[in-house]
């Protein structure tokens, strides 16, 4: 498949031009030039991934001709849109996480003269979607679709954040409620949907499919969204921070995540005393027993079971289905995202 990536970009530059031409707010210099800065600064930085397969899938879908000029704009659009969403959720996620960096680079909110008011650029980065999709899908008949579809998933979204954030409550923390069923709901809400099912979803309403007779190719893709979370915990703290470009902080607040689930499955009650003495705390000195911890109970290698099976399971699923163009969509997904690094 020939390489998206810079048209991609090119479709970038000119949504940015609209936004920042919109006739709807009288910008002034100042407030054009944040507004600049800040879209630079948080959309296109990251892998891209998710963007980009609203093309690819839409390419799979329609099968055995060549994307005319305007659908590789219109796919796109649609990819710029998921990645501002992305954006928007990102900005907001490390204030909340009291994260350092993001993307390699410090997160937008530690930037001098940045701060709070990162809050109302994660705002602002959500409500240039619907004036997006209002300036390019308001004549199309998939128009309200589109717009529910996105109003869901970001519901969906917002709702596992909640949860993901109000489990390490401050005098409730509490290691024993943390189980895989509470990491599964945590992490397909959070996660699964916006980044697994909305691509997908966005390139079947293009090609005139009706969503509700997709559940099955939904919860494939919320599996696989499940098993991209996993990966996310683990990189968290066995992630390599120049590659993933993000310094992990899961350890320090008290997160919900796969290790930490997987270690309590499988410690002793010695094992879980260190995890109840200094999971969730911010001095990097309790951080290190953890990790030492996570070492001693070899995660490394329980995780490397859980992705191989995960893979095996989703081909297994993948190769049920039905319809060929919907078995390629999935499989170029599971195949980005296999073993990796970042
Ligand atoms: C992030 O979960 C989920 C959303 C919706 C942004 P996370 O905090 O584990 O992500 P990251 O590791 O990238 O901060
Ligand atoms: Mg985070
Ligand atoms: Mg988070
Ligand atoms: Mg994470």
């Amino acid at each position: 498949m020939a390489d998206l990536r810079p048209k991609f970009l090119q479709v970038y530059s000119l949504l940015k031009k609209d936004l920042l031409e919109d006739p709807a707010f009288e910008f002034t210099d100042d407030s054009r030039h944040w507004v600049d800065r800040m879209l630079d600064y948080n959309v296109p930085g990251g892998k891209l991934n998710r963007g980009l397969s609203v093309i690819d899938s839409y390419k799979y879908l329609i099968e055995g001709r060549e994307l005319t000029e305007e659908e590789i704009f219109l796919a796109s659009a649609l990819g710029w849109c998921i990645e501002w969403l992305q954006a928007y959720f990102l900005v907001l996620d490390d204030i909340m996480d009291s994260s350092h960096t993001r993307r390699g680079q410090p997160c937008w909110f530690r930037l001098p003269k940045i701060g709070m008011i990162a809050i109302n650029d994660g705002v602002v980065l959500r409500n240039h979607i619907p004036r997006i999709l209002r300036k390019h899908f308001r004549g199309k008949p998939y128009y309200v679709d589109l717009l529910d579809l996105f109003n869901e998933v970001e519901f969906q979204t917002a709702s596992g954040q909640m949860i993901d954030l109000i489990t390490t409550l401050e005098g409730e923390k509490d290691l024993s409620k943390y189980t895989l069923s509470l990491h599964r709901r945590i992490v397909q809400y959070k996660t699964a949907y916006y980044s697994f099912y909305l691509p997908v979803a966005c390139a079947l309403l293009m090609s005139g499919e009706n969503l509700e007779k997709h559940v099955d190719v939904q919860n494939i893709l919320v599996e696989m969204g499940t098993y991209f979370q996993v990966q996310d915990d683990y990189l968290d703290c066995f992630g390599d921070p120049a590659t993933i470009g993000k310094i992990g902080t899961d350890i320090e607040d008290f997160k919900c995540s796969w290790l930490v689930v997987k270690a309590l499955e499988i410690c002793d009650e010695d094992q879980k005393k260190i995890l109840n003495e200094n999971y969730g705390k911010p001095d990097p000195a309790n951080v290190v027993k953890v990790k030492a911890l996570y070492n001693e109970l070899n995660l490394q290698g329980v995780f490397a079971e859980y992705e191989s099976k995960s893979y095996e399971k989703l081909t297994t699923a993948i190769e049920a289905h039905p319809s060929k163009s919907v078995q390629a969509v999935l499989k170029s997904f599971l195949g980005k995202i296999y073993k990796r690094q970042k």
